[in-house]
């Protein structure tokens, strides 16, 4: 072989790693005039409250260093494969939830239970105490993602475009619930007396409106954002997940921060989930009037009943033989 002929075969080996590498996902996060790029893939709106709180004050907080790259209405990413994503290399930040983050590991599961966290301050004291700090450093050790903050997402109602009255568990027999696609989520529909259907966020506007679901659980203000009020009759307000997602990051992403860079991160995390939880507890609480404006019956079912099954249901299922011993308990003493 020549000199220029090896020189062409070694370019073109290069080029070809160079295009696998990239193809594969190797090629590490992008930069951009010397900022990196955080790809971030969400299932929600523009306007939800997670995204215009992450968009002002987390992109702003991080801004030196690096440019947040939000891709809202699973346009870059599916729901449910964001996590998997970012252990490819292929996306370097998404919202997390407790359901996704059993999918991989199943001790995750007990935030999955329905009715176990009490309510949005309980929720939060749990993730900020070491509890929160075990279930993170689990994420951190096995799936090389590392959780930067835990955020209020609002607590969970039954939102049904049939007219039956729902008091207890047993009115729900037959109701055709949408719930997200994991087998977590699958379970709390089960768990609440209905039957359960995956389906993802995305189109559950358009088989509300169709009849392909007879209803779906969301807090009130995704409720509001995605209209879902115009396409159903009523608000059953059973409460029965105190839910919230995690601000997730690739830990490679993470540890090729500086510490300075890292701590202004967290800061910024921090400024941002403070603000989305008390955005959305205040929407929570004047939602109802709305609801009721727009013609929807919004009332409070037979909550014990509820909240009876569904524990007894989690206590006795197959998920809970994986939660961390002693846990249960150690979250229900945190006052
Ligand atoms: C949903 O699909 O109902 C859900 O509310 C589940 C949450 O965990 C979260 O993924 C959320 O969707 C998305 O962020 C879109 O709001």
């Amino acid at each position: 072989m020549s000199d220029i002929t090896t020189r062409r075969v070694f370019a073109g080996a290069a080029a070809a790693a160079l295009l696998m590498g990239a193809a594969l996902g190797f090629t590490g996060p992008a930069r951009a005039a010397d900022k990196i790029v955080l790809r971030f893939s969400t299932p929600a709106s523009e306007t939800d409250n997670r995204s215009t709180g992450l968009e002002t004050i987390f992109a702003e907080g991080i801004k030196d260093f690096a440019t947040f790259e939000p891709h809202y209405n699973a346009t870059l990413f599916k729901q449910g494969t964001e996590l998997a994503a970012i252990q490819r290399d292929n996306l370097e930040m998404c919202i997390t939830s407790a359901q996704e983050l059993a999918k991989q590991i199943p001790a995750w599961s007990i935030f999955t239970a329905g009715y176990l966290l009490r309510d949005a301050d309980h929720q939060q004291k749990v993730f900020n105490s070491d509890v929160g700090a075990e279930m993170y450093k689990m994420a951190e050790d096995q799936l090389g993602v590392k959780i930067l903050k835990v955020m209020y997402f609002g607590t969970r109602q039954l939102n049904l475009r049939t007219e039956k009255e729902i008091r207890t568990p047993d009115d729900l027999a037959g109701v055709k619930l949408r719930m997200p696609g994991t087998d977590a989520w699958q379970f709390l529909g089960k768990a609440l007396g209905a039957n359960p259907t995956p389906l993802a966020f995305t189109e559950v506007y358009t088989a509300l409106q169709t009849g392909a679901i007879d209803g779906q659980d969301n807090p009130l203000p995704t409720d509001k954002d995605k209209k879902f009020y115009e396409v159903t009759k009523q608000i059953v307000l059973t409460g029965h997940l105190a839910d919230m997602n995690f601000l997730a990051l690739s830990k490679k992403v993470w540890d090729g921060l500086t510490p300075a860079q890292q701590k202004t991160m967290m800061d910024a995390a921090q400024a941002a989930v403070d603000q989305i939880g008390k955005n959305q507890l205040a929407e929570e609480a004047e939602l109802v009037d709305f609801f009721k404006s727009q013609g929807l019956k919004v009332y409070t079912p037979d909550v014990a009943a509820f909240r009876s099954r569904v524990q007894k249901m989690y206590l006795e299922s197959e998920f809970s033989k994986d939660w961390p011993p002693g846990m249960v308990d150690r979250i229900n003493a945190i006052k």
